[in-house]
């Protein structure tokens, strides 16, 4: 299966809900009832939108429509999803990645900071850049081994710290050592950690203190490694990881899954934060860059396509 198939499939029952409720409730009727807005804030709450910003949507359309001459379900399909990329396109910039960067991958256990940080090292080395993975997660265990067969995937050089060293140290290493070798793209992998734990976020930040002070003038990138089948809290957890170091994106991983893919535009909404990547599988090549309209596509597909 493609990359692409991968992430479409992934978010096929999402869009068949979304797209296909739509479908059946308009069915022979003329006008865009109470009761399947309802339905239509309930479908995108359901994939995990958030109800502020189903609300909000569900607004914009019903406004749409009004203009419209008749309740047809492929108008009713193509203003919903204008107002879904709309807020995804809130966020989108002709973003390229700086050079040099230091791309900080973080985020709560087992979101897939180092499957990531792996993905990442392959493709940015492939587009032509000096990669280095810096070990920073020092606290399990197995966390450096697992990083450094991901260096030897992507064929990247890695920097590891002994075990138990604090991360910044660890970054601290691989700058010296990077710098003075031509590495233009650092990604450094961090150790799990609950948003509301204070120290260990204070671990981080220390980690973005030394990179300013080692190496300033690199453009640093925080992003928050999201499991999209996270649901609601996806946003907690983004508000509080962001409050305390101003994440500049985020990459959502394991949408090949039962994912439900809304939480990208309620992060858009409510965060102005970016989706960079989405993660579709557990293998190197298993990421894409994010795109907004092709993201907007398959959420809410044409009714053709898709029943
Ligand atoms: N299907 C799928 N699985 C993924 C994806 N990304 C990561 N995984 C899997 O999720 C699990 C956790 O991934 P890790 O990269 O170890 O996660 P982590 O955030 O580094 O975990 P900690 O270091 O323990 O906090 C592994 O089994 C990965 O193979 C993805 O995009 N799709
Ligand atoms: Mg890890």
């Amino acid at each position: 299966m493609g990359l692409f198939e991968k992430f479409k499939n992934g978010l096929k029952k999402t869009a068949q809900q979304i797209s296909g409720n739509l479908e059946s409730l308009l069915k022979g009727s003329v006008k865009l009832s109470e009761a399947t807005l309802a339905q239509m804030e309930e479908s995108l709450v359901a994939c995990d939108m958030g109800s502020e910003t189903a609300q909000a949507i569900v607004r914009e359309v019903e406004e749409a429509m009004k203009r419209e001459e008749k309740a047809d379900s492929d108008l009713l399909v193509r203003h919903l999803r204008e107002a879904v990329l709309k807020r995804l396109l809130k966020t989108d910039s002709n973003w390229v990645l700086p050079n040099p960067v230091v791309v900080l991958l973080v985020g709560v256990n087992g979101a897939g900071k180092t499957t990531t940080a792996g993905k990442l090292a392959s493709r940015f080395s492939s587009d032509g850049r000096k990669v280095l993975l810096a070990a920073g997660d020092t606290f399990r265990a197995a966390a450096e081994e697992q990083l450094t067969e991901w260096a030897s995937r992507a064929k990247v050089e890695i920097v590891r710290g002994a075990h138990g060293a604090a991360p910044s140290a660890v970054v601290f290493d691989s700058l010296k050592s990077g710098l003075s070798h031509g590495t233009d793209c650092f990604i450094v992998d961090t150790a799990g950690r609950l948003h509301n734990r204070q120290n260990l976020m204070e671990e981080l930040k220390k980690v973005v203190r030394v990179v300013e002070k080692a190496a300033p003038g690199v453009k640093q990138e925080k992003w928050l490694v999201l499991d999209a089948n996270t649901g609601q809290n996806a946003i907690n957890q983004a508000k509080e990881f962001n409050r305390e170091m101003e994440l500049t994106g985020i990459v959502l991983t394991k949408l090949d899954g039962t994912a439900k893919g809304g939480i990208v535009v309620a992060l858009s909404e409510q965060l102005g934060l970016p989706v960079r990547y989405l993660g579709v599988g557990e293998g190197l090549e298993d990421l894409i860059p994010f795109e907004p309209k092709m993201f907007a596509e398959a959420l809410v597909p044409d009714l053709t396509v898709n029943v």
